[in-house]
């Protein structure tokens, strides 16, 4: 209370030492009264009287409105009151869970990259030592754009982020025709599969992609690296698991397993009672993948990896329904109140 009243007490007082004070603006006018020429005198006087009756009336006003805001009565201003609330916003889910990922593998020295989602077939698949038969290729699979350009390239949306993967290499390409190494980026985006909308799979989704090309880089490198990111992402406690696999861009390929982080390897529904829930697939990028990208296979080897992200975070945040990250239902999303 004292604050403001002293404050508004303040405006009227300041009014009056500017306009009615022995200093004021209508003593020294009048102080003027002197060197006006006689026959004017009367008039001046006139409005110089009219000014300060004026002056007077304003000061009582401002006095009025300070002493009704003490009384209680009249206009009121509560400088004390709470300010008009913001709503902050909040983060997506599927950006808090990229996030976390994306921040484990920069502090192993990896940076991001990123590229287009409307790709090319060279940069989606043919780099990559997919066949021209191969199922991914399929319109069933893959969403292609209608009404190529005169060159005839096709163009689709990308169904996983080793595009991005793949310009990064053809980027280290020098004009003396030798590669400049090592790369070792983190490729987080959304990707597209012509697949039927369900609560467990959605035709667009997110993908974290990571990629090391050095000179003598080594299965036990991607093993430990990916180790280290396991425990990091799902607990100290958890043992990894690496089964043979295939993918047409690495040889060997394998597929990632840790020991259930629901039932700590028990058996429960997650896990589906074996234990073991898989987190990735990886392998050594093939060296013809390698080549199709300028780099030298004989001098530099390299091992990749690549995750889903809905899946973690449905697990991790406890969401049964994959739709509800795209359907943007302010209900839910404010569910998710961290920011970082
Ligand atoms: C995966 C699994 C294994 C992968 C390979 C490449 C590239 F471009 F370097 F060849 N990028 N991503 C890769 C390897 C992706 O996802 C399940």
């Amino acid at each position: 209370m004292e604050g403001y009243t002293t404050a508004n007490f303040q405006v009227a007082e300041n009014f009056r030492i500017k306009y009615l004070g022995t200093k004021g603006i209508v003593k020294s006018m009048m102080a003027e009264m002197k060197n006006i020429p006689a026959e004017k005198r009367k008039e001046f006087g006139q409005v110089m009287n009219d000014f300060k009756v004026f002056a007077e009336a304003k000061y009582e006003t401002l006095k009025e409105i300070n002493s009704n805001q003490q009384s209680g009565s009249g206009i009121q201003m509560d400088l004390s009151l709470p300010g008009d609330s913001l709503i902050p916003g909040s983060r997506h889910p599927i950006t808090l869970m990229r996030n976390r990922i994306v921040s484990i593998f920069q502090r192993l020295g990896f940076s991001v990259a990123d590229g287009p989602e409307i790709e090319d077939d060279w940069h989606n698949f043919t780099a990559l030592n997919i066949s021209e038969h191969h199922p991914a290729r399929d319109m069933q699979d893959t969403f292609y754009i209608q009404g190529h350009n005169s060159n005839s390239t096709e163009w689709l949306l990308r169904t996983h982020t080793s595009n991005v993967q793949i310009r990064e290499m053809e980027k280290t390409r020098q004009p003396d025709g030798k590669a400049k190494l090592p790369i070792r980026i983190i490729c987080p985006g959304r990707v597209f599969r012509n697949e039927t909308v369900s609560a467990r799979s959605h035709c667009f989704f997110h993908q974290v992609e990571g990629l090391y090309i050095d000179e003598n880089v080594s299965f036990a490198d991607l093993k430990q690296t990916l180790y280290f990111f396991a425990q990091e992402m799902y607990g100290k406690d958890i043992k990894p698991r690496f089964r043979p696999s295939y993918f047409p861009f690495t040889e060997p390929s394998a597929e990632m397993d840790i020991t259930c982080f629901i039932c700590g390897g028990k058996g429960c529904r997650i896990c589906k009672q074996t234990g073991w829930v898989e987190i990735l697939g990886c392998g050594m990028v093939h060296p013809k993948v390698l080549e199709n990208c300028g780099i030298d296979s004989n001098k530099y080897t390299g091992f990749a990896f690549g995750m889903g992200i809905e899946r973690p975070a449905m697990l991790l945040y406890g969401v049964n329904d994959i739709r509800l990250f795209s359907e943007n239902d302010v209900r839910f999303l404010r569910q998710f109140t961290s920011v970082t």
